[in-house]
């Protein structure tokens, strides 16, 4: 779970888990990759973390994805589910993504676009539009409907097969779908809520260096000397 700022949330992202893990008989081990969040996140973690979460406070290389990746490198266990700690993604659909993998999938994304996803009334028609189009974008490295989700589930064998994983922005799903090959993405419709406490860390600059991210993995897949598994 990576965070910047997001002590409003844990509490109640981690209630939510210990409740799935009660229901579910599931036994989940958390990484919490936190960048300096200075928001009261250490001291809650100190005081009320479960010792089945453990928050890693990061000092360097600051960013979403490279939080993730980091947390991918810490991971013990064989299946790795990424999600945002602001209560968009709900963590109640993690046993279905798992089941997925366990049917052949290769990496499985918590979804928005796809039938029985639904998101809150509240989505500015201007945040829709943005969301296709960034999607349409990708359309040449993936047929995925939600590749922009930041809502993943895979084992931990498909992301060894990356030579380097380094991207830059949000979209580590996408890095993971192109780096690692990955041709069977399946995809568990979800409900996204909007977030529930914190600020938006989502800014035209990093649209911008989505824009970046994508002309890399472009140039990754059809650049010259590419790598692409043949
Ligand atoms: N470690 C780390 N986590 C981050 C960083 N930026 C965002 N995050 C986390 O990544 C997740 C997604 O960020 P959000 O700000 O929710 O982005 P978003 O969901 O696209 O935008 P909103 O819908 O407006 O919330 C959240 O858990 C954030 O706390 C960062 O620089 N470092
Ligand atoms: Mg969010």
């Amino acid at each position: 779970v990576p965070t910047f700022r997001e002590v409003d949330s844990l509490p109640i992202l981690t209630e939510r888990l210990e409740a799935l893990q009660r229901d579910q008989d599931l036994d989940l081990e958390v990484l919490v990759m936190d960048d300096e969040s200075r928001d009261g996140t250490r001291e809650w973690a100190n005081e009320h973390a479960p010792g089945w979460l453990r928050l890693v406070e990061r000092t360097e290389n600051f960013g979403l994805s490279p939080a993730v990746v980091d947390g991918i490198a810490l991971a013990t266990r064989p299946w790795i589910v990424v999600m945002d700690a602001d209560l968009s993604h709900p963590p109640e659909k993690i046993p279905e993504m798992i089941g997925a993998l366990e049917e052949g999938a290769e990496l499985v994304i918590g979804s928005r676009h796809v039938e029985g996803s639904s998101t809150d009334e509240a989505w500015h028609w201007l945040r829709s539009v943005n969301s296709r189009i960034a999607t349409w974008l990708a359309r040449p490295l993936t047929t995925a409907h939600d590749p922009m989700s930041g809502f993943l589930a895979f084992r931990r064998a498909v992301v060894e097969r990356a030579t380097m994983l380094d991207p830059i922005g949000f979209k580590i799903g996408l890095e993971l779908i192109v780096k690692c090959h990955i041709e069977r993405v399946g995809e568990i419709p979800i409900h996204f809520s909007d977030r529930q406490g914190g600020e938006s860390k989502l800014n035209l600059k990093e649209q911008l260096r989505y824009l970046r991210h994508l002309t890399r993995l472009y140039r990754y897949r059809y650049g010259p000397g590419r790598r692409r598994r043949t």
